[in-house]
């Protein structure tokens, strides 16, 4: 990989652009932002020259929806979540040369001249077609404007573009029951016509390109390309009739915009373009200029083979160089949904867990979901910091520090003749620092972070295997042996987890007075001069208590609760009954005179009820939702008829009524005013 990267002098980094209708989750970061960071990061320590491109996604439907439903306008929306997903990134550390926005003048202006050029080169075919509209919004509904029945797996709320249920990706056409996401109402076909860029066209090149010259890609991500390629491509619409987004820039079409996918992935070079105003060419169009897209597996088919197409029809620009997409994370088990507010937000753990981003950033890494879906749990965050971050890597950094500080009075002391234990664990640390490298040219960045954590296990290991404390009454000179090498390893510590946590990265180059961190440092042991004072250490991380990860878990069940009751529906009503069928049950009005426990059993309740006839027990399973005296002295509706039965030895003469809310709670039936105990209820 390394030798094939030499061919080009620089690298260009785009990740996704996150639509601006909503904060980014945990999904995101690991999926994209975490991996592209840590990509970007250890190019720099190499001294590469590198460019990583970020921004807002600020057009499509979802955010217009968005608007509508809060009664503000897109602009709105996009100002909000741009804002707030911008500064979240900042604080996790993810490091964007630029951070933009497909709002931006210089974006609409780049994204219309692209469309232009494509169009003046007759890259498009222009076709009418019966598209669905709302007649009563007076609008026709692209993409998340419709909902309906998938005509795949039967989900009944998937969308006009895609079903979110099984991952297709649709045609508002397509859908099977079709209802305005608008108005609710059952939309028509009216015509229209759109321009679209014919995929098949540049099909034979894309197969040649990614299927022959592009193997070395992600399973995933090949597997992907190679069943769209067989399936055939067809010519794809680039234009919708919306009110929000770039206006196409083509006389006589008024009331259309580009179409969402067709103008973000072209915010990437406005972006660089903002960055870079003089140079941005070189970036995408020098040969020598590699570029990689950092996404999510459900971008894939824009990037790899809608793009690219976009790129080819231009004919100036580069082709990505490799694709690396992630699948998905879950969280608790469960699939993140923005809808659900099933999702750990970023700008909330920020807030709720201050100063703990290189702890997210290290589980979203180790977890990541690079070859298959993943699962993010509250449990495995808490126990990789406790278990990992705190007592393996810095617990020896502590070690080391302190023990320079106690013997050597933080003075560095000198490294004498090496013993067979010190080669060996130079050895391993070169080893893993070695692979550690081999694993980040590959984009397999768990693995790496993996190498990261062996060299600290490898430094405590030394340490406990030496007992430089033992020897600290006989073998001074030793002793500063076994400190300056493990101080060493220290060094390339804060190097090698640079790229993963550049929080703790810069805390301990701090702590040791290292200046200036670079990748070639590794593997080397004069890192840290003899003779140089180096910090008293403070923990680099601390334990994180149950009780933090029990208020995040907490929370999440609070919104699995709230979700149950919002999608609470009232049970369907059952088969007509006739009035003589009605009329046989008794129903009547009584009046509690004696309420207790039953006892042994937590849900009953006996009341003694006065029913104008002399008086009745029932024995009734409300007790979650009364206390005895609470119930005592009201006036309660009971089926007077209900054939007698025994409840823990106690004889129920009838039935108190009451109504099942969404939750599964039980409210009492009483009249809803004067009446004596014993009239009939009908
Ligand atoms: N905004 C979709 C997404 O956030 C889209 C990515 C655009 S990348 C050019 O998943
Ligand atoms: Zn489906």
């Amino acid at each position: 990989m390394d030798k094939e990267n030499k061919k080009f002098k620089r690298t260009l980094i785009t990740s996704a652009l996150p639509y601006a209708n909503g904060p980014v989750h945990i999904g995101h970061l690991a999926g994209v932002y975490v991996p592209a960071d840590i990509y970007a990061r250890y190019l720099r320590l190499k001294g590469e020259e590198v460019m990583f491109i970020g921004g807002s996604d600020e057009h499509g439907v979802p955010i217009t929806i968005k608007a509508k439903a809060e009664g503000v306008t897109p602009q709105d929306i996009v100002d909000r979540y741009h804002n707030i997903i911008k500064d979240s990134f900042e604080q996790l550390g993810i490091s964007f040369d630029v951070y933009g926005r497909t709002t931006s003048e210089t974006h609409r202006r780049t994204a219309s001249e692209f469309f232009r050029r494509l169009y003046d080169k007759g890259e498009f075919v222009e076709k009418t077609s019966m598209q669905l509209y709302d007649e009563q919004a007076n609008q026709f509904l692209a993409d998340r404007y419709v909902v309906g029945t998938c005509p795949h797996c039967g989900n009944e709320r998937a969308y006009g573009d895609q079903c979110e249920a099984c991952g297709t990706s649709l045609n508002a056409t397509d859908l099977i029951n079709p209802r305005s996401a608008i108005t609710g109402n059952v939309p028509v076909m009216r015509e229209t016509s759109h321009w679209y860029l014919p995929l098949d066209k540049w099909e034979p090149r894309l197969r040649k390109w990614i299927l022959e010259d592009h193997k070395e890609w992600k399973t995933n991500v090949y597997g992907q390309c190679k069943s769209w390629l067989d399936m055939g491509l067809q010519p794809r619409a680039v234009s919708r009739d919306l009110d929000w987004g770039i206006p196409v820039p083509v006389e006589g079409a008024e009331g259309k915009v580009l179409y969402v996918w067709f103008d973000a992935p072209i915010g990437y070079i406005s972006n660089t373009i903002d960055v870079a105003p003089d140079s941005w060419e070189k970036w995408w169009k020098d040969p020598e200029t590699r570029m990689l897209h950092f996404i999510g597996k459900d971008n894939i088919v824009f990037h790899c083979i809608v793009f690219p197409a976009m790129l080819m029809a231009d004919g100036t620009y580069n082709l990505p160089d490799n694709v690396p997409a992630n699948e998905f994370l879950n969280l608790e088990d469960d699939k993140i949904s923005t809808s659900r507010n099933w999702a750990v937000w970023l700008h909330e753990y920020l807030q709720e867990l201050p100063g703990k981003q290189d702890v997210l950033r290290y589980v979203l890494t180790a977890n990541a979901p690079e070859t298959k879906d993943n699962n993010f749990t509250w449990k495995d965050f808490q126990a990789r910091n406790n278990s990992e971050l705190v007592a393996i890597l810095g617990n020896f950094v502590n070690r080391a520090m302190v023990l320079v500080h106690k013997y050597f009075d933080g003075v560095v002391p000198v490294c004498g003749e090496l013993t067979e234990a010190d080669r060996n664990v130079m050895e391993e640390v070169r080893k893993a620092v070695e692979a550690e490298g081999t694993c980040m040219d590959a984009f397999k960045f768990r693995e790496a972070l993996k190498e990261a954590m062996n060299i600290a296990r490898a430094g405590n290991k030394y340490l406990a295997d030496t007992e430089p404390w033992k020897l600290a009454k006989t073998d001074m000179e030793r002793v500063g042996t076994i400190l300056n090498i493990a101080i060493q390893i220290c060094a390339n510590l804060a190097v090698a987890f640079e790229p993963f946590m550049p929080f703790m990265g810069a805390d301990l180059a701090a702590q040791l007075h290292l200046e200036h961190l670079s990748w070639d440092m590794l593997g080397r042991f004069d890192l840290v001069k003899a003779g140089d004072t180096i910090d008293k250490p403070h923990l680099l991380f601390e334990k994180i208590e149950d009780s933090v990860v029990e208020a995040q878990v907490n929370k999440l069940l609070a919104t699995k609760e709230a979700n149950q009751l919002a999608q609470w529906k009232p049970a369907e009503v059952k088969d007509n009954v006739e009035f003589e069928t009605f009329e046989r049950m008794d129903i009547r009005v009584g009046r509690v005179v004696e309420c207790d426990k039953v006892p042994k059993a937590d849900k009953l309740l006996r009341l003694r009820i006065d029913d104008g006839m002399g008086g009745r027990t029932i024995v009734s399973g409300i007790a979650k939702y009364y206390k005895p005296e609470d119930l005592v002295g009201q006036e309660v509706c009971f089926m007077a008829n209900f054939a007698p039965r025994k409840l823990r030895g106690i004889e129920s003469q009838g039935m108190v009524l009451s109504a099942v809310d969404a939750d599964g709670r039980l409210v009492v039936i009483g009249p809803n005013g004067d009446v004596r105990p014993g009239s009939s209820v009908g």
